[in-house]
């Protein structure tokens, strides 16, 4: 099992020009404001304080790299779709995140959080749609998977496959919690084929 040793929050980007010019591969994470991104980040390291809980959400504007075992990237994605946040900063949002998608050759996969207690909306169902247009292989995280039954789970997992229409780019469903610890070991073995698919791959 892919054990992390090593995690540095290396920088965070504001123009994608700025994007680190390394071959690592990146592992990305995307998902509404407060789903817990940047939670699962902290969680999977073993870490309290690597990624910033955010205390005001929607504030992130920013894509945050996280450099793990000097192997690979971690990137936090500013979260979508909180309410409070005006029209042109939500356009500015959509640009950045779907250039990033959409030019960025070392994106290895891409985890989409969803709020288990929630059903997906339209800008997951966009997100979505995108990583399939750009043939992007992604896994569905159900997050706060502490804050409901076992039961109301396997229902919100069917309620969440809805969004997805090529099977063979949806790599998993992944009930997950930072309480429970829940899920933490379908992320980092679903990493660490991903990697291991790329260096036979090279
Ligand atoms: N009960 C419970 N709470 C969680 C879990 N994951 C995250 N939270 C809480 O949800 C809130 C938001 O978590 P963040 O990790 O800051 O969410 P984010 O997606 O990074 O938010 P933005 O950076 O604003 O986009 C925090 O108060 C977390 O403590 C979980 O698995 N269970
Ligand atoms: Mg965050």
């Amino acid at each position: 099992m892919l054990k992390i040793k090593s995690a540095e929050f290396i920088n965070s980007i504001y123009d994608l020009r700025t994007l680190p010019k390394s071959v690592l591969s990146e592992f990305v994470l995307v998902g509404r404001s407060n789903v817990g991104k940047s939670s699962l980040i902290n969680c999977i390291c073993n870490r309290k304080s690597l990624a910033k809980i955010g205390s005001v959400p929607g504030k992130t504007r920013q894509l945050n790299y996280f450099l793990i075992n000097q192997d690979f990237y971690l990137v936090d994605l500013p979260g979508y779709g909180y309410a409070k946040v005006p029209e042109q900063i939500r356009a500015g949002w959509r640009k950045l995140v779907e250039d990033y998608i959409s030019e960025r050759e070392n994106v290895n996969m891409v985890f989409v959080l969803i709020d288990s207690r929630h059903d997906p909306n339209y800008l997951d169902e966009l997100m979505v749609s995108w990583l399939e247009y750009y043939e992007i292989p992604y896994a569905l995280i159900l997050t706060k998977s502490d804050k409901i039954s076992a039961n109301k789970m396997e229902k919100q997992i069917y309620r969440v496959s809805k969004i997805v229409n090529n099977e063979e780019l949806c790599l998993d469903y992944i009930p997950f919690s930072i309480i429970t610890g829940e899920g933490k070991q379908e992320i980092l073995k679903l990493i660490e084929t991903k990697l291991e698919e790329n260096k036979k791959n090279n």
